[in-house]
């Protein structure tokens, strides 16, 4: 190849890469073996002071919704998804909404990234939010979707930062579930029974490679709500309680404190969002505890 031919070839690239980057995805849809994963209102930016974008999701059996783009399900396990943070500076809570970039990596698996304010402002661009959500089907019985997560301090100096995972499952689509959240070696996770009597149907988000700090079960809406206490205008820290305390119509959220994200670091964890499936900490994690035991041991002898 020439030079002139290979600058050709550099301009169709960067022209190529240009046009990727303005591609944004405003609904997911994963599919394996017999489940789907979808949600939607991804790029909603009036959600970022509302109740937040991935206004609805579904997470189910793909059944008789073969059409090419369905994001319908049958026995749907899951009412709405969604991520919200708070920089340094801020005094509430924002849903991510500015959507740069999105795309489908393949048919069980998309790619999403935001760039979101801090600090008050509400255009300054200083934090990025990636994630990478992949749907696997366990058993013709089981499912999950393991979403990694990472946080980016693009600014000049070090940031704090606090990033809440939430989802509002609705077990069948029906709101009288049974929500418990279980501390687990390797994982911490929120379980959405189907009802007290049905414990063989249900849904788990679950915490792993960086457990969270903090937790928050109640009603889906109204006072005591996770969703409430993220999108309404104070600064919040989940309680670490249900305050639903008996079966119902619950959410759950999970939050992330990160003290003084170093300038141009990221930090980031995993959320999986389990079809029947409980979480189990993952060979990178056990091979961590594996190793804090071995260091235990040692020290024993
Ligand atoms: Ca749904
Ligand atoms: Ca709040
Ligand atoms: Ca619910």
């Amino acid at each position: 190849m020439n030079r002139k031919m290979a600058l050709m070839a550099f301009a169709g690239v960067a022209a190529a890469a240009a046009v990727a980057e303005a591609q944004t995805l405003t609904t997911l849809i994963l599919n394996d073996g017999l489940y789907r994963y979808s949600e939607q209102g991804l790029t909603a930016t009036a959600n970022r002071t509302g109740t937040g974008g991935g206004s609805a999701a579904n997470f189910g059996l793909i059944g008789a919704n073969t059409t090419a783009g369905s994001s319908a399900v049958t026995s749907d396990y899951l009412f709405q998804n969604w991520w919200w943070y708070r920089s340094q500076g801020d005094t509430r809570e924002f849903a991510l909404t500015n959507q740069t970039f999105g795309t489908q990596l393949g048919a069980n698996s998309a790619f999403l990234r935001y760039v979101e304010p801090i600090g008050g402002s509400s255009t300054n661009g200083t934090l990025t939010f990636e994630f990478t959500y992949t749907l696997n089907q366990i058993t013709p019985t089981s499912a999950a979707v393991t979403i990694n997560w990472s946080i980016i301090n693009n600014s000049q100096s070090a940031q704090d930062v606090s990033f809440f995972a939430y989802s509002d499952s609705d077990v069948l689509s029906a709101g009288g579930n049974d929500g418990t959240y279980n501390s687990n070696p390797g994982v911490n996770f929120y379980r959405n029974n189907a009802s007290t009597s049905n414990s063989s149907q249900f849904f788990t988000m679950g915490a792993d490679l960086r457990l969270n700090d903090r937790w928050q079960i109640g009603p889906f809406s109204g006072t005591g709500a996770p969703r409430t206490a993220l999108s309404d205008a104070l600064v919040t820290a989940l309680s670490n309680t249900d305050t639903l305390g008996a079966a119902g119509d619950n959410a759950a959220a999970f939050q992330f404190d990160f003290s003084r994200i170093a300038a141009g670091a990221t930090v980031g964890g995993r959320i999986t969002k389990g079809y029947n499936y409980i979480p189990v900490p993952t060979p990178g994690t056990l091979a961590l505890m594996g190793l804090g035991g071995l260091a235990v041991a040692r020290r024993r002898r």
